[in-house]
């Protein structure tokens, strides 16, 4: 079973986690240093205990491949698993004037009037942000995230560098090197970040003319975000396997700081209680090679049967 590893991780969690107080103020089960292995040749890993909206997983990925860090581009493609880190930027801003949105991630839990008025605000700024190009230059962007530091990394004497350029002209030329790597961890620049990057360090390993990934993730949501993460490695290894012509092999992913949310242990349990289904495939436009070609239309699963989704706040 594909997603067994994952199951198994919520379940050292809910059976051994540390109980552990986080910066959102929500409270955690943590465990420190884990990993888990998911054989890409066994099928996709799409979790089918809850469904998972693999469009948005696309969409995120092809939006870090772009090097994009302004969330204009996820809104055209319906995608909002990011607003909430634009629009805290927005309601701090001396040029925002509505109504006190302050703490908005707690305050919409327990108060229904504020969430109304929340869900407003936010609709309005992912309006301003697709229609206002002066508006969302300013706030639409997330500061140098992972589109930025993948894809144009700034040296200290004023280039750019393009990691995922780079690995892969590595993964062709020496398939051997053990420094295939591509880091989103950039200690200058992680004060100003949104969210400074989760998913921190990721290093290709070849073997037998298959590709292999292995992801260091600092920080790890297990209910909602791991699901998402693994989702969207496997189809990375995927996008460079095909443009390095080779097959795809594992995904390792290590996780630093394992948590599951108090607010999520009973989502955890009712999609613990669900048999697995078979994974699903992935299917990749055959007619496309290099990664920028790639559209969310070029990518597919196929023969995904997942439970229903299972409903979490995200801890902000
Ligand atoms: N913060 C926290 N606390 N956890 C995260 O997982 C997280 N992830 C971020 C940014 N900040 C984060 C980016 N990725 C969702 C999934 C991934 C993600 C952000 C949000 C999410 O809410 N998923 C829900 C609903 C998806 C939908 O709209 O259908 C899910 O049930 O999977
Ligand atoms: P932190 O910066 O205090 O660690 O908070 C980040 C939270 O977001 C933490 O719960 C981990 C979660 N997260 C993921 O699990 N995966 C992701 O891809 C992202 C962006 C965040």
């Amino acid at each position: 079973v594909v997603e067994e590893p994952y199951l198994q991780l919520l379940k050292d969690i809910l059976a051994h986690g540390h109980q552990k107080d986080d910066r959102t103020g929500t409270g955690t089960r943590s465990l420190f240093g884990y990993q888990m292995r998911f054989d890409l040749q066994q099928g996709f890993p799409l979790l089918t205990t809850k469904k998972v909206a693999f469009g948005l997983i696309k969409s995120e990925l092809l939006w870090f491949l772009r090097g994009d860090t302004n969330i204009r581009f996820l809104l055209q493609h319906h995608n909002h698993i990011w607003d909430e880190w634009a629009f805290k930027n927005w309601i701090n801003s001396p040029e925002y004037h509505g109504p006190d949105m302050t703490d908005f991630g707690r305050r919409q839990l327990e108060d229904e009037n504020f969430k109304q008025e929340y869900l407003k605000q936010k609709k309005l700024f992912c309006q301003q942000i697709l229609t206002d190009d002066r508006f969302s230059k300013k706030y639409g962007n997330l500061g140098d995230v992972y589109g930025a530091q993948w894809r144009h990394w700034k040296t200290r004497d004023g280039r750019v560098i393009d990691q995922i350029q780079n690995v892969i002209d590595g993964i062709k030329k020496t398939p051997s090197s053990r420094r295939l790597i591509v880091t989103a961890w950039n200690p200058e620049d992680v004060p100003q970040s949104a969210l400074p990057p989760c998913h921190t360090l990721f290093q290709f390993y070849v073997n037998d003319g298959k590709l292999s990934c292995q992801l260091y993730q600092r920080s790890a949501d297990t209910f909602l975000g791991v699901p998402f993460n693994i989702a969207s490695y496997a189809l990375l290894t995927h996008l460079i396997a095909r443009q390095t012509g080779l097959q795809v092999g594992e995904f390792v992913h290590t996780l630093g700081d394992a948590h599951l949310y108090l607010n999520h242990l009973q989502q955890a349990q009712i999609q613990l209680q669900r048999q697995p289904k078979d994974a699903p495939k992935l299917w990749l436009n055959p007619a496309k090679q290099q990664i920028e070609e790639f559209t969310v239309s070029d990518i597919k699963v196929e023969n995904y049967q997942p439970a229903p989704a299972i409903k979490a706040p995200v801890a902000v």
